[in-house]
């Protein structure tokens, strides 16, 4: 049996056992509804199941269960409901339950046209491939992490065989592509130049650095990351064509979050690279592909990076306490001046990257907002200052530096930072720890 064949035949047996155990996941919140209409979806859900188990590959049209049910159409009538009650009102307040029986859906349809690939010829089955990993990954993103987080799980598989399948199915990769510089560092306000440190040890790092909080910037500290490194596993974009360039990616549109037309959608990886990164068409928004723990989605990428020592030098034991996202975009994304609660250690992996940095002890002459939910970030708008009406802000003793390839930040707790990319690509990791 061909690699691939082998792979589609793992795929389809371990959706067909899956059932059993994905009910189990569902079945406590299933049984705790009180709203009538998610009990009746749970029910035609289970009808569902019960009526595609034993022949997924014939279709449900055979089955007994719940006939009106069994039919590709009305499983999609079903997951365009749930969707919409994923879409109404906040996020926040959207109950677990939808969550749920939106990543089972997803599954079911997933379940669904893989059988239906069975019958179809080569060339048409991997031309439906792409949506296959959406599926996942729309149900993996917006959904529950059903049963070990199996759509993520399925979507790397997907994504995997569908690289390795034929030629046609591979993305051409841009390699006329020039880098390109931003025009110009946009904070205002005076700064000077954050100290600067190469291989500096974990002691002089916690006692100079850690315990009083003190920004620095960490030259070249990156050189032993296979991402960093030439070779097969270097971060170029057709690696992250390759690697992740179907997957879908929530993606942030506008200059930057203080502003009011601010929003975020779904789209996949080529696709933001496409229309986003590397040809993007004034006036459409700037992208940002921002604090994104792509290498929880991705998990073969982690192989690629190195978690800084400097994150194990508090509570953090393992890996598990650090959370890594990802920062991508073209030149020019901005992240306001705001803070987080955790230290952070942002490295830079492709193009450039300016910070501005004011240490905790600055915040009277920063202006937070008062709102609780943007109470980090501040009134400040590093861009135009208005000196007028924040006029401590003059006083504001600041640091600057500019992240290149292979350097990174050390920004404390509380501490504020502004950044701007300066180049297209850029791709930084953050990782927070405690
Ligand atoms: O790189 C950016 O745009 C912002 C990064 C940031 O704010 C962070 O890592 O906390």
């Amino acid at each position: 049996m061909a690699d691939d064949d082998k792979s589609l035949s793992q795929t389809r047996d371990l959706l067909s056992r899956l059932d059993a155990s994905v009910l189990r996941d569902c079945c406590p919140p299933l049984v705790a509804l009180d709203s009538v209409e998610a009990r009746l979806i749970g029910r035609l859900l289970h009808a569902f199941i019960a009526a595609t188990r034993d022949d997924p590959g014939a279709g449900p049209a055979s089955a007994s269960a719940s006939s009106w049910i069994g039919s590709y159409p009305a499983l999609g009538a079903l997951h365009d409901r749930i969707w919409e009650k994923l879409n109404t009102g906040h996020w926040s307040a959207v109950a677990l339950t939808w969550r749920q029986f939106y990543a089972l859906v997803s599954l079911l349809k997933l379940k669904y046209l893989l059988a239906l690939t069975t019958r179809c010829a080569a060339d048409e089955r991997w031309a439906v491939w792409p949506d296959l990993i959406k599926i996942c990954d729309m149900g993996s993103l917006m959904g529950y992490p059903l049963a070990d987080h199996l759509l993520n799980r399925l979507a790397a598989q997907l994504a995997r065989m569908l690289w390795h399948g034929p030629p046609a199915s591979k993305r051409a990769l841009h390699t006329n592509f020039t880098p390109l510089a931003s025009r110009k560092i946009r904070a205002q306000g005076r700064a000077q130049a954050l100290p600067v440190k190469q291989d500096l040890s974990i002691l002089t790092f916690v006692s100079q650095y850690r315990i009083p909080a003190r920004s620095v910037l960490l030259v070249g500290a990156m050189a032993d990351w296979p991402a960093m490194t030439p070779g097969p596993h270097q971060w170029t974009l057709a690696y992250l064509r390759r690697v992740a360039g179907y997957r879908t990616v929530p993606v942030e549109l506008g200059s930057k979050y203080t502003d009011p037309d601010w929003t975020q959608t779904l789209m996949t990886v080529n696709q933001f690279l496409d229309e986003y990164v590397l040809t993007p068409k004034p006036p459409q928004p700037r992208g940002y592909l921002a604090q994104h723990p792509l290498l929880e989605q991705i998990p073969e990428l982690s192989a690629d990076i190195l978690i800084p020592d400097y994150c194990y030098t508090g509570e953090n034991e393992d890996a598990d306490g650090v959370d890594i996202n990802v920062w991508f975009g073209p030149r020019d994304t901005i992240s306001p001046l705001h803070t987080d609660p955790k230290h952070n250690m942002l490295c830079q992996v492709m193009g450039r990257k300016y910070i501005r940095i004011y240490h905790a002890d600055q915040t009277p002459r920063l202006y937070p907002h008062a709102d609780f939910l943007l109470s980090n970030t501040s009134r400040i708008d590093l861009e135009r200052p208005d000196f007028d009406s924040f006029p401590l802000f003059k006083e504001a003793e600041g640091f600057e530096c500019v992240l290149e390839p292979g350097d990174m930040v050390y920004i404390p707790p509380g501490c504020w930072h502004f950044v701007q990319s300066l180049s297209t690509p850029s791709l930084s990791l953050s990782f927070w720890f405690n």
